[in-house]
């Protein structure tokens, strides 16, 4: 077993049986510009911790694997320049190479099962990127559904992507879907789109059961919670579907592929909206964390109901 670096925070949430939500930390690299990403870190803790759960940022830090940050640390984080990326494929390189990296959703959930963490908020996760159908940019997260019994909630996949695609991919794998408080799929930064939801909760008990259901059932995999942004701070689907489409084009002049391509997007399109984007991707992180942080505690409540 390699040796996980827990804060102090989470070590002793850990020892006292406390509501964990495990974040990460690609988001705050790749995701945000400093310094909107080390304030909005900060803040998604802050929203865990008022919800009464504990919050446990993840991250490679040369060659450990943190889960929870210290304050310092995740200040550091914020501002380095050239940290990896790190998903399935490249977290394990990372620790054994002494290297520095941030967690997309695919390793998080990785880390959170080994640190026994069983709710994880981001804000989208990644998906089937359109024209996927000649560059097979499938990101690795969808997999890791599959196979890691960890809930996500996210606000669904990000906009940039192919939508239809991804939820196709995600039922084949099994992977449940379950829009919050609503019937349909919301779209990351706008809270609804025309897809149908395949399941919906309108509580978080129901997701801690529903969870708790598929550890006794023994099937393997997480749960992705689609919660939508709420509404005062959505940008419609109508006034993004030009920007987004600009950016594409710009991605696809530039040749932008693999890894680079969601963090150029979100780049450009933060600059597109004059920063309106990140103002919405801030806010609908914020109530991802609410709502797992509601989820972690519901899942802490069952499990000692269940005790003699
Ligand atoms: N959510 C955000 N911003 C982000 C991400 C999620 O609001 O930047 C990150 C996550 O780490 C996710 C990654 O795993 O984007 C997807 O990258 P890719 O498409 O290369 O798999
Ligand atoms: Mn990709």
């Amino acid at each position: 077993m390699i040796p996980i670096y827990f804060s102090a925070e989470v070590s002793a949430a850990r020892d006292e049986n406390r509501a964990i939500v495990a974040l990460e930390s690609t988001i705050i690299t790749h995701g945000m510009p400093f310094p909107q990403n080390v304030e909005t870190a900060r803040l998604v803790e802050e929203d865990i911790r008022q919800a009464g759960a504990t919050p446990a940022t993840i991250a490679v830090l040369d060659g450990q694997l943190h889960v929870g940050l210290e304050p310092d640390q995740l200040d550091q984080l914020g501002q380095a320049e050239n940290v990896a990326k790190l998903s399935r494929a490249d977290i394990a390189a990372c620790i054994a190479s002494g290297g520095t990296g941030a967690t997309t959703v695919a390793a998080t959930m990785i880390a959170a099962h080994l640190a026994d963490i069983q709710v994880f908020a981001t804000g989208g996760i990644g998906g089937v990127h359109r024209g996927a159908e000649n560059s097979f940019d499938i990101s690795a997260d969808l997999q890791e559904l599959a196979q890691t019994p960890v809930t996500v909630v996210a606000a669904g996949a990000k906009a940039i992507l192919d939508l239809h695609k991804t939820f196709e991919v995600l039922e084949t794998l099994g992977v449940p879907v379950i829009a919050y408080g609503q019937d349909s799929l919301p779209a990351f930064w706008s809270a609804t789109s025309n897809l149908p939801a395949p399941l919906r909760m309108d509580s978080a008990a129901a997701i801690a059961d529903a969870h708790q259901m598929r550890t006794a059932m023994g099937l393997k995999g997480g749960q992705l919670i689609a919660n939508p942004i709420p509404k005062a701070s959505e940008i419609s689907a109508e006034t993004l579907a030009p920007i987004i489409d600009v950016a594409l084009q710009e991605a696809a002049l530039k040749n932008i592929h693999a890894k680079a391509v969601t963090p150029f997007l979100l780049g450009r399109i933060f600059e597109l909206t004059d920063g309106q984007s990140l103002t919405a991707n801030i806010a609908l992180v914020r109530n991802n964390a609410r709502l797992g942080a509601e989820i972690a505690k519901a899942l802490i409540k069952d499990h000692h109901s269940d005790s003699p």
